[in-house]
């Protein structure tokens, strides 16, 4: 129905994914722009995990209790893996793995990741734009009591426990965005910033050369979903990250960041009282149910941030 309008979602892992499925329910133009941040190397395999969520989570075959990794996934090479001695903490499913088998030939073949990324997400079936920000290597690295972590290690071996002190965006001043991002976002009718975390999955795109300025320059109508709702992270450490890097863990504090960037800010309902303060910013609000479930809830959201752009 909504055929003619250019959507462009930028987006981490799981939340990312569950609003660029509602937006696809609405059936928009869609395209995702994609942190690569996270990504990683193991078993001497190149996985992209936030944009294999987004792709799962597209083509419907997600695992609907983690939001990432495969539905009805086995892990017999993982425990194989174990048996020979190989430290296997990254929960790497059968399914998944036959994907990070494909990424890494076809990149060591001289594919880019770009390129890589239209293949395996056409052949799961995923009709949208999925971008990856970078063909270029970038890296979140985080600074910790513990020492400087790479981002996996800091997030699921070390389940985000440590307090963040600072983090780095490593290669991201080298690198360049990948073909179609910065027309992505210049050129689309609305640009959502989906309600992944701030620093760990916004800032790394907004990071890549020629990204921010795009954004801040846009023709589109730009909307921001918080991912604090009531002083809480929907998912994950967003609400620990900010109050460790000195801000305010509200949809305000996130508002702040975001403002220059964004003309309409969305806040769920029981952020209400924010409203007034988020206006002194120069931002509109929508104030709506920001919790997305299932599928349906998803496409209400969607349509409902499409219907105020
Ligand atoms: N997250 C975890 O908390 N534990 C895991 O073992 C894990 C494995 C994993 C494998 C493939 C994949 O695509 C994602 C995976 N994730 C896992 C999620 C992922 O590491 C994070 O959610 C994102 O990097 C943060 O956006």
């Amino acid at each position: 129905m909504n055929a003619d309008v250019r959507v462009t979602v930028l987006a981490g892992g799981v939340g990312g994914a569950k609003l660029a499925h509602g937006v696809q329910r609405t059936g928009a133009d869609l395209t995702v722009v994609v942190n690569t941040a996270d990504d990683t190397r193991l078993h001497g395999l190149d996985i992209s995990p936030d944009l294999d969520t987004v792709a799962y989570t597209l083509a419907g075959v997600v695992n609907p209790e983690t939001g990432w990794g495969r539905a009805d996934e086995s892990f017999t090479t993982l425990e194989t893996l174990r048996s020979l001695g190989e430290d296997a903490w990254f929960l790497l499913g059968d399914k998944d793995l036959a994907m990070h088998v494909a990424r890494t030939a076809h990149l060591r073949a001289g594919a880019t990741l770009t390129e890589v990324t239209a293949r395996l997400a056409g052949a799961l079936g995923v009709r949208a734009r999925l971008l990856p920000m970078t063909d270029d290597r970038v890296a979140t690295l985080v600074d910790t009591p513990a020492g400087r972590l790479d981002f996996q290690e800091y997030f699921v071996a070390r389940r985000h426990a440590d307090e963040v002190l600072g983090l780095t965006y490593e290669g991201a001043d080298d690198a360049a965005p990948a073909p179609g991002v910065l027309d992505a976002v210049a050129s689309a009718d609305v640009v959502l910033l989906a309600p992944s975390n701030p620093f760990l999955s916004i800032a790394p795109i907004l990071a890549v050369p020629g990204v921010r300025d795009a954004l801040a320059t846009s023709s589109a109508r730009r909307v921001a979903v918080s991912p604090i709702v009531g002083g809480q992270a929907l998912k994950g450490p967003a609400a620990a990250v900010l109050a460790s890097l000195g801000h305010e863990v509200s949809a305000l504090g996130v508002a702040r960041l975001y403002a220059g960037l964004v003309d309409v800010m969305c806040v769920d309902e029981r952020d209400a009282d924010l409203v007034p303060a988020i206006r002194d910013l120069g931002l509109e609000v929508l104030v709506t149910d920001t919790i997305m479930g299932a599928g349906p809830g998803r496409e209400r959201l969607a349509h409902e941030l499409l219907e105020s752009a």
